[in-house]
């Protein structure tokens, strides 16, 4: 018990000493907080006791702890545009002064032309929604997708919000899978999480009650999350709504997550009263950060949440980071529905700019595509973090110096090294080879003695039957791939088809194939949820040490060549100390992350068990091995093809 900076809590679960000890000047928010620590989820009550309190700072402190602990010292911003095709709208919201009728002065409709005018090759996110149009056919929607990705390949769409999605489900007579299914083909990426305002009947009564209710809201983003859609929520806030009427919608928010899991980010948009006559004057910056706040701490399985500098304004925006936003949207170009109601803040951002917030707020800018895949690091000193289970252990002791740490799936950290915006990581085995001559070993990695655990192969057929057959590859692997082509060339002799399965995880989507490779957090969840009746479960550590009586390693430590001795030897320690951990069995954050993914303190262990984060003569004898395979599959595919 010495060394181990764990203890138990009167309820059995573990505490972690890395998260801060706050000083609670409402002690009505220490329960809540331990809560939290222990990874339970956060009541009603909870949420409107937060929501109450004066204690500011506090709630700061908690929800700053816990964005910490997903995303790291990093906050995200795309560049990107806002297209709003016409105001012209069937429905007259009461909160909506960008509305109007065909009829009035200032409506307005843009051609086609007009719409792809306002895009350029610089952008990578376009965010296109508008009035409900009384006249324009189904084709002029689909045609938008089509042209703008044969014009612009680079920009990824999110477009239309529940509410036009239903729209066009009742004036084109389709069901809302194939309105949905037919944007998809023709180039939609996401959808934007406009239109939901608060999940309250009595509000939408009184404020929108021509538009769809939370129900039909919910049940449209849960047909986008099975499409394989991904999508954001959006909350409307400081109107007539009352703090519990904004809990229950985020509560709502999260079992509409847990069953389809296709939210990416959460966005409160503060009401800017313009001319709605609903109520004078702003939201307080008080009241806005509690609410972000509030929504990162009730939101445990959004993996975002954004602060919206728009309605936020330029001097709230930077705040919010500090208090569990991680996210600022964009440049976003022209910005129309909220400067219709008078909003305050500039009705653009240049990039610069952007980059300036964030760091005035001590975060790393990390510019991001649609998906959240980072494309650039706008600041020196980075390290990756696989945000995956068995990698916590690293980064339990990770205060951000002398590096910041940046979440990246391992693919996405080969990506990054190779674009030399990151400086070191435990880089996917494969990703270090393709970088080698620009990064130093270190003897730390990711190897797994026998079972892996989180490096699962489904499959409907037993390994000698899948010559011919479609297997389906999660998007985040790098090495895991390799090391499943290796086992059915060498091991088993058989040729499949790989393809890559949709970015974000579905059941749904891994059903179409007959086998599916399932790595990282994923995989555990499966473990204990099944996974699409698949019949066979092989577990690729096993199978490769099975076979070669070798360990694997999965993945390996690299900083980059002439990177100080000083910051090397820093790094070194935090990493030893970390394998120290690991070797005395001190959980640490192991057990929340453990919690998030329905697996007990004792499930943990086992699991933490499996891995050796050195990198001894067994695992090195194994990369070698592993190497050399690889190069025997190249040279077959090469003789093949000639
Ligand atoms: O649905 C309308 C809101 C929303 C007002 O998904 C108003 O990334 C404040 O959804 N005051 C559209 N808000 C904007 C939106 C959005 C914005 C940025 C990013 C994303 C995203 C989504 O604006 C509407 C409505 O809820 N709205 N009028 C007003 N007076």
């Amino acid at each position: 018990m010495m060394n181990c900076p764990c203890y138990t809590n009167k309820k059995g679960f573990y505490l972690m000493s890395h998260f801060p000890t706050i000083n609670f000047r409402d002690q009505r928010l220490a329960p809540i907080w331990e809560k939290v620590q222990a990874g339970e989820r956060l009541s009603l009550e909870d949420g409107v006791t937060m929501f109450e309190t004066n204690d500011l700072i506090s709630l700061g402190k908690m929800a700053h702890a816990v964005q910490r602990a997903k995303s790291g010292d990093v906050v995200y911003f795309v560049v990107n545009r806002q297209v709003n095709p016409t105001n012209i709208c069937v429905l007259s919201c009461k909160f909506c002064d960008f509305a109007v009728k065909a009829k009035d002065a200032d409506a307005y409709e843009m051609t086609m032309q007009e719409i792809l005018g306002k895009l350029n090759h610089e952008l990578h996110e376009v965010h296109i929604v508008g009035g409900l149009h009384p006249d324009w056919p189904w084709e002029f929607y689909v045609d938008m997708m089509r042209l703008i990705k044969a014009s612009f390949p680079k920009i990824d769409i999110k477009a239309w919000t529940a509410v036009e999605i239903d729209f066009f489900s009742k004036k084109f007579k389709m069901p809302i899978a194939e309105v949905l299914a037919q944007l998809k083909a023709a180039g939609l990426s996401t959808m934007p999480g406009g239109g939901a305002e608060v999940f309250s009947e009595r509000v939408r009564r009184l404020l929108f009650n021509q538009k769809i209710g939370g129900k039909r809201w919910l049940e449209i983003h849960d047909t986008a999350h099975r499409l394989g859609i991904p999508t954001n929520a959006t909350m409307l806030y400081g109107h007539i709504e009352t703090l519990e009427e904004r809990v229950i919608h985020t509560i709502k928010l999260r079992e509409q997550q847990d069953i389809s899991r296709g939210f990416l980010t959460f966005i409160p948009l503060a009401f800017q009263p313009g001319d709605t006559g609903i109520k004078s004057g702003y939201t307080s910056a008080v009241d806005d950060l509690k609410t972000i706040a509030i929504s990162r701490l009730m939101l445990d399985n959004f993996p975002h949440i954004k602060a919206y500098w728009v309605m936020l304004t330029e001097q709230v925006a930077p705040i919010a980071l500090s208090f569990g936003a991680d996210d600022m949207d964009g440049t976003v170009g022209e910005e129309r529905i909220a400067h219709a109601a008078k909003a305050t803040s500039p009705i653009q951002l240049a990039k610069a700019h952007i980059i300036k917030l964030i760091k005035s707020s001590g975060k790393v800018p990390v510019e991001r595509d649609i998906l959240y895949n980072p494309i650039a690091v706008h600041d020196a000193d980075t390290i990756g973090k696989i945000p995956y289970l068995n990698c916590v252990p690293f980064y339990d002791r990770f205060e951000n110096k002398p590096f910041r740490v940046l979440p990246l799936t391992p693919r996405q950290m080969g990506k990054l090294a190779e674009a030399n915006q990151i400086d070191g990581g435990p880089f996917s085995l494969l990703d270090y080879w393709r970088v080698e001559k620009d990064f130093d070993l270190l003897d730390y990695g990711i190897a797994v003695r026998n079972l892996a655990r989180s490096v699962v192969f489904y499959s409907n057929f037993p390994w000698m039957e899948l010559e011919g057959k479609r297997l389906g590859i999660t998007a985040e692997t790098s090495t895991s791939i390799e090391l499943l082509k290796v086992l059915l060339a060498h091991k088993y002799g058989v040729a499949a088809k790989l393809e890559r399965m949709h970015p974000i995880f579905q059941a749904s989507d891994a059903a179409h194939f007959d086998a599916v490779l399932v790595i990282g957090d994923e995989a555990l969840i499966r473990a204990k949820a099944g996974l699409a009746n698949f019949r066979y479960v092989f577990d690729l550590g096993k199978e490769w040490n099975d076979w070669t009586r070798l360990p694997f390693v999965f993945a390996v430590w690299a900083l980059r060549k002439g990177t100080s001795p000083e910051k090397k030897q820093a790094l070194i320690h935090q990493i030893e100390q970390a394998a120290l951990d690991a070797d005395q069995r001190h959980l640490n954050f192991g057990a929340w992350h453990g919690k998030r993914l329905g697996l007990t303190p004792a499930e943990v262990q086992v699991y933490f068990d499996g891995f050796n984060y050195r990198l001894g003569n067994s695992e090195k004898e194994a990369m070698e091995k592993f190497r050399g395979l690889l190069a025997e599959m190249e040279a077959a595919k090469a003789v093949l093809i000639s």
